[in-house]
């Protein structure tokens, strides 16, 4: 394939040196399908997910502060689930996340899920792997939390934390969505704002009933006045996922790639046609694909 002067090695050496339009070319490649060979690497990676508005960016602009001042190299992949709205909000959070970016230890990057039939979650694993390839400590994925597909694409992340605001119907939509089952952290945010003690409260008291190994943390923060920030990196820093969390993320992963291998696969149409004629089996059609 053509890479124009670069080889994607040459890529690779220089994206590891630090230059980010390099990073930024091997990152387009792998959304176009490329799979680039890296050595071994264990990614730091944190998931962060929950309903439109709640503060997630905002709140992960104050994590990315306080891992600047400690010396991490953060970078954030922003999945957009191709939504209008969507797309404005992620503009803003760009904005948000450029003002926290003074220099070399942040990066940011959006994923746009349109385009993409087979869904893009799939293509997080050799993204992360390069960001950590390259040098960046701290990985972060941030994606709008309202349904399947960003349960899916948390679960590419080794930590997660499910963002809520003083809202109690948001949480109810979470809990239905099957994100909760994923969080190892939950942060609620805008403590500032009436009822969100009332909603720290209330969501505690739902996990304790419904689960009695693991129950995730639940912190209370304002990211807007910088409110509890310190104790919700610490807590983030030292969590770990029990098996069945691991296995569960595992679980997703491996859907994802197989449901994008489907989506994508030759011969799709002539055998969705054959499905909608009715002269072959849903059997038959997967056996076929
Ligand atoms: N009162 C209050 N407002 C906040 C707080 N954190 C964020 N906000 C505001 O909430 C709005 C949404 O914040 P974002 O950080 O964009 O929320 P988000 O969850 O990333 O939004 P999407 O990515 O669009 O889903 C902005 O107007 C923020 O200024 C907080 O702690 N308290
Ligand atoms: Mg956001």
């Amino acid at each position: 394939m053509a890479l124009g002067v670069k080889s994607s090695t040459e890529l690779l050496e220089s994206a590891k040196s630090g230059d980010r339009r390099s990073l930024a070319r091997l990152l387009t490649l792998i959304e176009g399908g490329e799979e680039l060979v890296l050595p071994n690497v264990s990614p730091w990676t944190l998931g962060v997910t929950g309903p439109p508005g709640v503060g997630k960016s905002t709140l992960i602009g104050r994590l990315v502060s306080h891992w600047k001042g400690s010396g991490e190299r953060v970078a954030v992949l922003a999945v957009d689930p191709s939504s209008p709205r969507s797309g404005g909000a992620l503009l803003a959070d760009r904005m948000r996340m450029e003002s926290t970016d003074s220099g070399e230890s942040v990066y940011f990057r959006s994923l746009a899920t349109r385009g993409h039939p087979g869904g893009v979650s799939y293509l997080l694993s050799p993204m992360i792997d390069l960001l950590s390839f390259c040098g960046w400590s701290r990985i972060v994925i941030e994606t709008v939390g309202s349904g399947q597909a960003e349960t899916r694409v948390v679960a590419f992340a080794d930590r997660v934390m499910m963002v809520d605001g003083p809202d109690r119907g948001d949480i109810i939509q979470a809990e239905k969505a099957g994100i909760i089952e994923l969080a190892d952290i939950i942060a609620i945010n805008k403590s500032d704002k009436p009822g969100a003690s009332r909603a720290a409260e209330s969501i505690r008291a739902s996990l304790d009933l419904s689960s009695s190994e693991s129950v995730p943390e639940v912190h209370l923060v304002s990211a807007q006045n910088s409110i509890g920030i310190e104790g919700l990196v610490s807590a983030i820093e030292k969590c770990s996922s029990p098996p069945w969390r691991n296995r569960l993320r595992i679980t997703e992963r491996l859907i994802s790639k197989w449901d994008s291998r489907l989506i994508l696969s030759e011969g799709l149409d002539d055998v969705l046609d054959e499905l909608e004629t009715g002269s072959i089996t849903l059997d038959e059609a997967l056996d076929r694909l």
